[in-house]
Formats: structure tokens, sequence, C-alpha cells
């Protein structure tokens, strides 16, 4: 399908209706559950003055510890252009986040169809390793760009995404990683059809230095207690753990990454609450194979849950969240919303954003609509 072809209000529907692998269930009803747009930030100097300072200190930072020429030459492009004075504005991340989509839908024979679901996979990941306690990790310094971060087990796989952002990031080199990765989460949840994610820009790219050691994302063949200490390191609570635990509505595990295999949902490049639906309505065995444990549904057999998703209807504190997200999409798109804008911003001192309140990006959708306006 071509870009054209999708650029249009029906857009999101043509590319459901056009889904290879699995028949879709849900019924299609956006719901936005956050205020319209937040008014524009007044200036980005504030950032540009913060990048040049981090930046250069950075560039000095870089002369005596690193050994990597190439990072050297992209924080040099960042001071040039702070130099040159280049302020973007929410018109320009715009211009990233239709770059991103339009990249989303272009996916041919890619799993079923989009690569939005390896997408939100890279912008959790390269969140998710905050340590509340040392304030190192998140998406501040975009540090899975870094081999020791990049071949971490969990990563496997993320590389299709790095490489898809990479040539973004040559259309667009003032942006830093960190924006463009989490932005591209934003892109990828709002296209297929989820909530809108609140999301501001004011990440720096760092170095390898401040790459994460291994062991920070969750494990998937562990219980209740590991998911809450490794959540509850990022700073959040039981509610949010399921509340972000939803974007398994999305994507799939692939055997050569994970070990694991097959999609979450029956439609798994839109975002609906089936994840939590299907937790409940559907009975869940071991699958008898060769690979990890996991489950599959007894009646079709054609879906997964990971033992840390199952775990979230066994533990008492984990099943009360997950039956309301089951019960209404509308909690679920309103509390996934906050977490995930929650975890985009780990790692990133408030004081490098460049306005007190995140925007709401506008979808490919609406921006069509108000230009016709
Ligand atoms: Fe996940 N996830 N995730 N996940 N995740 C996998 C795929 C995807 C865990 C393990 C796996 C979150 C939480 C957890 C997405 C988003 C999010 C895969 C399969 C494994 C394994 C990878 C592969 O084989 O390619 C575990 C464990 C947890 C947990 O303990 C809570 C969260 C919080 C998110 C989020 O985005 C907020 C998405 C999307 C995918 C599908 C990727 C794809 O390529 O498709």
């Amino acid at each position: 399908m071509s870009f054209s072809a999708l650029r249009n209000p029906l857009r999101a529907a043509a590319r459901r209706a056009a889904q290879p692998k699995f028949q879709l269930r849900s019924n299609f009803n956006r719901k936005f559950s956050t205020p319209p747009p937040a008014a524009e930030a007044k200036s980005n100097t504030a950032l540009w003055v913060g990048l040049g300072a981090a930046a250069v200190g950075g560039a000095g930072y870089y002369i005596y510890t690193s050994n990597d020429a190439s990072n050297a030459v992209k924080s040099g492009v960042q001071v040039a252009k702070v130099k040159a004075n280049f302020v973007p504005t929410k018109e320009d991340y715009i211009k990233v986040y239709n770059r991103v989509a339009e990249i989303i839908d272009d996916a041919g024979d890619y799993d079923d169809g989009s690569y939005g679901p390896v997408l939100v996979r890279l912008a959790w990941h390269s969140s998710g390793t905050y340590d509340k306690e040392s304030k190192t990790g998140g998406s501040n310094y975009a540090t899975m760009r870094f081999d020791p971060e990049a071949k971490h087990g969990a990563n496997a796989g993320l590389n299709v995404a790095r490489d898809l952002m990479e040539k973004v990031k040559q259309e667009f080199p003032w942006i830093s990683y960190g924006d463009l990765w989490t932005l591209a989460g934003v892109a990828a949840i709002q296209e297929m059809a989820g909530p809108k994610i609140p999301w501001r820009p004011g990440r720096i790219d760092g170095f390898e230095a401040q790459a994460t050691p291994d062991g920070r994302l969750p494990d998937a063949t562990q219980g209740a207690d590991h998911l809450r200490n490794i959540f509850y390191r990022m700073g959040f609570n039981d509610q949010e753990i399921v509340a972000l635990s939803g974007a398994h509505a999305l994507g799939r595990c692939h055997r050569d990454r994970s070990g694991f295999e097959g999609p979450w949902t029956f439609a798994p490049t839109t975002v609906t609450n089936d994840y939590f639906r299907l937790l409940f309505d559907e009975k869940w065995v071991w699958k008898r194979w060769d690979g990890p444990k996991q489950l599959e549904d007894k009646k079709t057999r054609s879906l997964m849950m990971l033992p840390t998703d199952y775990v979230l209807v066994q533990d008492k504190s984990f099943k009360k969240y997950a039956k309301v997200y089951a019960d209404s999409q509308e909690e679920w798109f309103k509390d996934f919303s906050k977490a995930v804008s929650t975890l985009f911003e780990l790692g990133v001192p408030t004081e490098q954003f460049v306005t007190p309140e995140p925007w709401i990006m506008p979808t490919v959708d609406e921006q069509q609509e108000e230009k016709k306006n």
C-alpha cells in the first residue's frame, strides 16, 4: 500500500482492513482521554541554551572519556545547530511525527504489516532502564545506540526499530535520539488508534559511559515479585504496572529474538484493551513445545501470554486493576496515556524540557481534517 493511499481520514481504517494475519474483532472506537492541544510553548530557547551547554559540556566529556569518534561528530552537529540559532518549533516536531507515521505503514510483509509495535518497544526499552535511586538510565541519553546496551538480551530485534529511526535522524539531524525514539513511540501508539500520549522534547544525546547495565528490563519468565522490583525501581506502582502491560495488545513475540512466539491479540496493530479482555475471557494453558514456558489460548492456540502477563490475573492486587481495564477501554486509555507519558520522560531532568506542559501531537488524520476546515 502506498503512502498516498493512506493519506486520508480513512487511513487508519484502511490499514486495519488490510491487516494480513488476523481477523479484527474489536470495534474501532477512538477515544481521547486527554484535553485538547496545550498552548504552544512560548520559546524553545531555554532548551537550546541548555542543550548548547550540555552538548559543549558533553563534547568536553567526550574528549576525555570516550573513544567513539562518531559521537563527537554527532554532538558537533547539535552544537552547530545551536550556534546557527536553529530553534525547532512544535511544527518541526510534527514533521518528524508525520515521517514516522509514514514509515510505520510502509512495512510491507514485515510482521503484521506495521512497524508500529516494534517502535513502541524501542521507546519503552530506552526509557524503562531508569533507576530512581541512582537517577541513571531512562530516555535522556538514548544509550541503546551503544554496543553494551544494544546487545542486551532484552533488546534483541530492536535494531530493526533503531535502523528505521536512523533514516529519520538523517532527514532531521537536529532532533536528539531520545526525543526521536520517544516521539516515534507516541506516533506509533496514536496512529494505531491509541490514546493521545502527552509528549515534549528536551532529551540530549549521551555517551557510551552512560549506558545502563544489563538486567534492568523485565524478564518474562519471572513472577509478581520480579515485576514489582523492576517497575518500583522506575517509580511506578501496581496500577501503573498493569496499565503499562496493556501495551501487549500490540505486536508479537519472535522466536529468533526473545525465544517466545506469537501475538497476544487478534488485532496486533491496533491499540485496544483486548489484552485484558482475553486474559479473563480465554482459558490459558501451558504451551507444549521446545521453547521457553509460555501460555496459549485453549480455543484457537494462536494467541500467547508470557508468564509475566499471566501474573496480572493471578496476583490479587494486579488482578483488581486488570479487571477494571478489561471492563473499560476508556479507563485503560486514560491510565495508559498517563503512565506511558511518565515512562517516556524517565531520566530527563525537568529543566531540560522546552515546556512545562507536554504537548498533544495531532494525529495524521486530525491534521488532514484541520487542513480541510
Ligand atoms: Fe513487552 N515484550 N514486556 N512491553 N513489548 C515483548 C514485546 C513487546 C515484556 C516482555 C516482552 C512491556 C512490558 C513487558 C511491547 C511493549 C511493552 C516481547 C517479545 C517480550 C518477551 C519480544 C520479541 O520476541 O520480539 C515483559 C516481561 C514485560 C513486563 O514484565 C511488564 C511494556 C511496559 C511495554 C510498553 O510499551 C509500555 C511491545 C509493543 C512488544 C511487541 C514488539 C514487536 O516487535 O512486535
